[in-house]
Formats: C-alpha cells, structure tokens, sequence
C-alpha cells in the first residue's frame, strides 16, 4: 500500500500527460457477458457495480437503525418575508443504546400544496446558509474557519448567513421547489477519527474503527441524506417521489453515493465533486486517488487505498458510479478554474453513462466534445461547466431549475 505526503505529491494538470487509458465497460460484465437490455442491467450489471464500490471504495453500511424519530422543533407558516413555509427538524437515529442527532431545515413555497424538493448538506451550519435569524446555530463540531467566523470549533451567531450566496433560496422557492438542508457535522464529523458520528453507533464491543469494506464518511454522509428522505416522505407537504440530492464538492460525492445506493432519489446533481465523485480516476489530472486518500484517509473504505497511485488496477471508473443513478435525472456541474476537480474527467464521466440511459429509452450525453463554458447540455443526463473557481453561484442554480423543472418536475 503506498502512502506518500502531500508535501511529495504533484498534481498533474497537463493533458498531454494524462495516461493512455481504458473506459471501463458499462455493458459489459465483469465475467464478460454483454448487457442488451435495461432488465439484464437493473438485474444483473447493476448490482455488481453496486456492490464493487460498496466493498472497495465508499463501504458498505454494517447493519441497520432500531429506530429513527423526528420532532419538529420550530416552525413558522410565514418566513423568508412570508415566502415560505420554514420548519426544523431533529431527527433522532438510534441503535441499541447509542443514539445520534442531526437537524434538517426545511423550507417549502407557500404556494404549492406539493413541492418537489433539493436536498443537500452543507459545510458550517444550517445557519450559515441564509440570514434568517430563526434559523437555529449547530451545537456540533465544526472545522474552524475564521474567515467565516468560526473558531473554538464551534459555529456562533458570527456564522449566520456567511454561505448564503450559495444557495438560491429565493429562486428555488419562486420556481415551486423546495429546499431542505443539513449540516454534514452533525451526522460524522468531517475527520480522521472514528470515535464520534453516525459510525459509533454500529460498532461491535470493542470496535473503535469500521472494517476495510466499511463505510468511511462520504458514505455516512450518504446514509444521512437517506434518513432524510424517510422524513421527507412523512411531510404532506413534499412531494417525496420528487427528491433530488444536491451537493458541492465532497458532499456531492456524497450526494452522488446517496443516489446511487438508494433509488429513492428522483435526481441528483453534482456540483464541482471531482475525485471519488463525478471525475474519471484514471485519468490521474488534479486530485488523485493516492492524493485524497493520504489527505482525507476517513472518507473513503480502507479497501480503496489498494487503489493508491494504482488506478490502473481499478476495474471500474466514476462514470459506472454515474450509470448507477439511471435511469433517474444527472446533472454533473464543473468549474473552469476548478481543475483540481477535473472538468475534462467529469465531462467525459457523465459522457459515457450514455450507453446506460439509452437502454431506458433516455437521452445522455453522446457527443465526446466539452461544450464550451457558460453553454450547458441538459438532457437527462446534463452536463456544464461555468466560469469562476470552485463553489456554488446563482449560475449553477439558475441552470438547476431550468433542468428540474423539465424532467423532474
Ligand atoms: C478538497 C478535496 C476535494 C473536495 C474539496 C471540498 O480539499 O481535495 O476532493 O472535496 O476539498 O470538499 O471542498
């Protein structure tokens, strides 16, 4: 297994030394039989993918919940200026003795009796997503930012409003969606430690780590987002067949896996996810497989790192991640000035699950050209890539409801 420091580590950034390199097959399974029908894929090709990444890259969840409960703490019929419905939530998941937290904001327009729905995390705070002053500050742990206010590792009042520009609240509500939110921190905090989080609360006596085929954070993170959802589908208020996971960045990794592992999900869109999320691994451009592993070594299952600066021995790639979200809506979203993601691997991921959609009669995306910056493809599988560096702008949300409102609406 190699570990290498990040300090020894070189990205790659130039395409003319990106390795020749084989796409593996989507139709194709991996004892060879050829795939001809979406039947054989649902019952056959998807599985196995399915279960490769769940055993080798994001691991799989050791076992199941007693009990998850959920009390709505606050609620308010006319918020954001009397815009929306405003409630949180805070949803209790236990097992055995040990029991775990987290809230979910919730808003929804007034104006719609069913709303379809984004669900999303975010990284400090569902305060730190909207100015509004009810909106109730995380006790958890958080990851000092002093730029955003947070030190003590904790967030304060400091923090409200400070990611607001990344979420379009008034323009998901004005188009008939609705938004639900979480902060990451309060279902596994974003760190190199076991001992606290969603993980704890499976261990056998004795456990103090999850095993290599266990799941790491991104699928804990995923795990979340599904409890969220069986809240969800409670709210007479939601439309719960009309759930589309969002995510920036190592929460739309997360948001990808989400989707991926539980069919629920009628969409999901991926903004800016990069490595282990929407980019193609063995293209090695940006950030790389050894490299995410060294840095974030609690994201992933221990299994991937056999994968270290060996992304040859890979016998799949990201865009079989991506296939598994078909037949449903993907959006995949890049950065110019994100190239640590991998625009180019990201394109030509959600490119090749073409083959996939097609069995279910859908169309993706078959051109093999990048379109150009600013000018989106949006099929059921879509695809752009803006100006501007890693984040998430009212562009990207602006093009999201253009494509929601069309195939998930
Ligand atoms: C980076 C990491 C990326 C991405 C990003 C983020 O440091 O290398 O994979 O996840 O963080 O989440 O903002």
């Amino acid at each position: 297994m190699t570990h290498f420091s990040s300090a020894q580590f070189e990205p790659n950034y130039d395409e003319a030394k990106v390795p020749v390199f084989p796409i593996p097959d989507l139709l194709t399974t991996f004892s060879g039989e050829i795939i001809k029908n979406s039947e054989d894929w649902n019952t056959e090709r998807r599985p196995e993918l399915l279960n490769f990444f769940e055993e080798n890259v994001y691991g799989k969840v050791p076992g199941t919940l007693d009990n998850a409960s959920f009390e709505v703490v606050e609620r308010n019929e006319n918020a954001l200026n009397g815009k929306a419905h405003r409630k949180q939530i805070e949803v209790t998941l236990q097992k055995g003795s040990r029991s775990l937290q987290f809230n979910i904001l919730l808003y929804l327009p007034k104006h719609k009796d069913k709303a379809p729905l984004f669900l999303g995390y975010n990284f400090f705070g569902n305060h730190t997503i909207t100015t509004d002053l009810n909106v109730l500050v995380s006790k958890a742990w958080t990851m000092n930012n002093e730029k955003l206010g947070i030190t003590a590792n904790h967030a304060t009042e400091a923090s409200r409003g400070v990611r607001a520009h990344r979420w379009a609240i008034d323009k998901i509500l004005d188009k008939g969606f609705g938004l639900a939110v979480i902060y990451y921190g309060e279902v596994d905090p974003d760190k190199n430690d076991f001992s606290d989080g969603l993980h704890t609360l499976f261990y056998s006596k004795g456990q103090k780590q999850p095993k290599a085929n266990e799941w790491g954070s991104i699928a804990a993170w995923a795990f979340g987002l599904s409890r969220a959802l069986d809240f969800l589908e409670k709210e007479k208020q939601v439309d719960a067949s009309k759930v589309i996971a969002f995510g920036h960045s190592r929460l739309g990794k997360a948001a990808l896996w989400a989707a991926a592992t539980d069919e629920r999900f009628a969409g999901v869109i991926s903004n800016n996810s990069g490595c282990g999320g929407a980019a193609l691994s063995k293209r090695k451009f940006g950030e790389t497989v050894g490299r995410i592993n060294t840095s974030f070594p609690h994201w992933f299952c221990d299994n991937f790192e056999k994968y270290n600066e060996n992304e040859e021995a890979l016998p799949i790639d990201q865009h079989q991640l991506l296939a598994l979200i078909a037949p449903r809506p993907l959006y995949v979203a890049s950065a110019e000035e994100d190239q640590w993601a991998d625009p180019k691997g990201e394109f030509l991921s959600a490119h090749y699950t073409f083959p996939v959609y097609g069995l279910f009669g859908k169309e993706g995306i078959t051109s093999q050209r990048m379109p150009e910056v600013n000018q989106p493809i949006q099929n059921t599988v879509a695809y752009h890539i803006r100006t501007g560096i890693h984040d998430v702008t009212d562009y990207d949300w602006e093009q999201y409801l253009i494509w929601a409102k069309k195939f998930i609406e």
